[in-house]
């Protein structure tokens, strides 16, 4: 008879026999973790956060279960980073690379160029300023977290039309001051600073094939080239995919698009997956099968291209998507509160998150 040593632990063959018998389960009494049918197709699965994960176990809990990449949602703004002038706040940044090492998660950084929402203490400065401002703070926040990064969105958005600044980019301190040469300048410097992250140029609205849809994809094509042109250190393009439904959308033109990055040797990045239910009826069980419907409806043809290796969801449950922000629910038609994640107010899971499983299973593996 086989008498286990006092105080040690079952041995390796029971192990594995309990192992195989988890694996034998039914997949609906034991669903794999969306990150785990990802990687079974060599893709990753995470998903954003801010404070949220910290504060809230159940909150943590799913993140945990379901993910394994941690990216910033708030903490490495730039509006966030520099309440003041002379002020870093790096306690939320540090707080979400904490919780991400602890659960085994890669960490992303979003991100540390963007045009918007500049803090109020940036206005009036000369151009001169602002660029110290502006490699002072890729030296001390890319350097920070140099190789503790999986990647770095180093600039955001670079486009908007609507500003009508030539090549219509986006206006803003950064632009302002320096003209579409800040964005070269940042990926440089953070190529020099950081030598382990995969940076990043990300991109909104790239899926929409509304004017803006149409006018950022021509204009995102021709800047790529000129940055790998000019021999800068582009890793990677992130295309947010907060997909809305209520505007005009013709999945080829995307698929093209994503066709024209692989073809520049390109990986791609869904950056900030979710889908907007504004649209859709008030019943939530039906919103939330049109949600799932969506999903499946983009998620299958675009897994299709191996050039996309990773999808993020903005946040994981809807009691904290960005779409229920006083600032973003006011401008919203509906009397109904936003669920566009795969994952409802108390952490469990909705038709979409079934559809990403489906989806990631039924792509080509990388
Ligand atoms: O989710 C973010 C929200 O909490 C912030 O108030 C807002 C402004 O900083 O940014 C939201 O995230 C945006 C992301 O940074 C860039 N792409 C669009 C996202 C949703 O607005």
């Amino acid at each position: 008879m086989h008498v286990p040593r006092k105080g040690s632990g079952p041995d390796r063959r029971q192990v594995l026999a309990g192992l195989g018998a988890l694996s034998a389960m039914p997949a609906r009494a034991q669903p794999l973790p969306l990150w785990a049918a990802a990687a079974s197709r060599g893709l990753v699965f995470g998903a954003s956060s801010s404070w949220e994960v910290i504060r809230d176990p159940d909150y943590a809990a799913l993140h945990a279960r379901e993910s394994r990449l941690m990216v910033t949602d708030k903490a490495m703004k730039f509006d966030f980073l520099r309440p003041r002038a002379d002020v870093y706040d790096f306690a939320e940044a540090d707080a979400l690379l904490a919780f991400a090492r602890e659960h085994g998660m890669a960490f992303r950084g979003h991100t540390l160029i963007w045009n918007y929402a500049p803090p109020p203490w940036l206005a009036g400065k000369s151009s001169a300023e602002i660029e110290r401002i502006f490699d002072d703070h890729l030296e001390t926040v890319a350097g920070r977290y140099a190789g503790a990064m999986e990647s770095w969105d180093v600039v955001n958005e670079p486009f908007w039309p609507d500003h009508g600044a030539p090549g219509g980019f986006r206006r803003g301190p950064w632009f302002d001051a320096m003209g579409e040469g800040y964005i070269e300048r940042a990926f440089r410097r953070v190529a020099t600073i950081d030598r382990s992250a995969t940076l990043v140029l990300n991109e909104a609205f790239c899926e929409q094939n509304d004017r803006l849809g149409i006018a950022v994809r021509a204009r995102m094509l021709p800047l790529i080239d000129r940055l790998l042109d000019r021999g800068v250190k582009l890793d990677a393009i992130g295309l947010q995919a907060h997909l809305k439904p209520g505007l005009p959308f013709e999945i080829d033109a995307f698929l093209r698009f994503l066709d024209e990055i692989a073809a520049r040797g390109l990986p791609i990045y869904l950056s900030e997956f979710d889908i907007d239910d504004e649209s859709f009826p008030r019943e939530s069980a039906k919103r939330d099968a049109l949600v799932a419907e969506w999903g499946a409806r983009f998620l299958g043809p675009v897994l299709a291209n191996r050039a996309v290796r990773a999808i993020i969801t903005w946040h994981l449950s809807d009691k904290y998507t960005w779409y229920r922000e006083p600032q973003v629910a006011r401008r919203r038609q509906r009397d109904f509160a936003a669920r566009p994640l795969p994952f409802d107010d108390r952490m469990a899971a909705k038709p979409l998150r079934s559809a990403m499983a489906e989806a990631f299973r039924a792509a080509p593996a990388r």
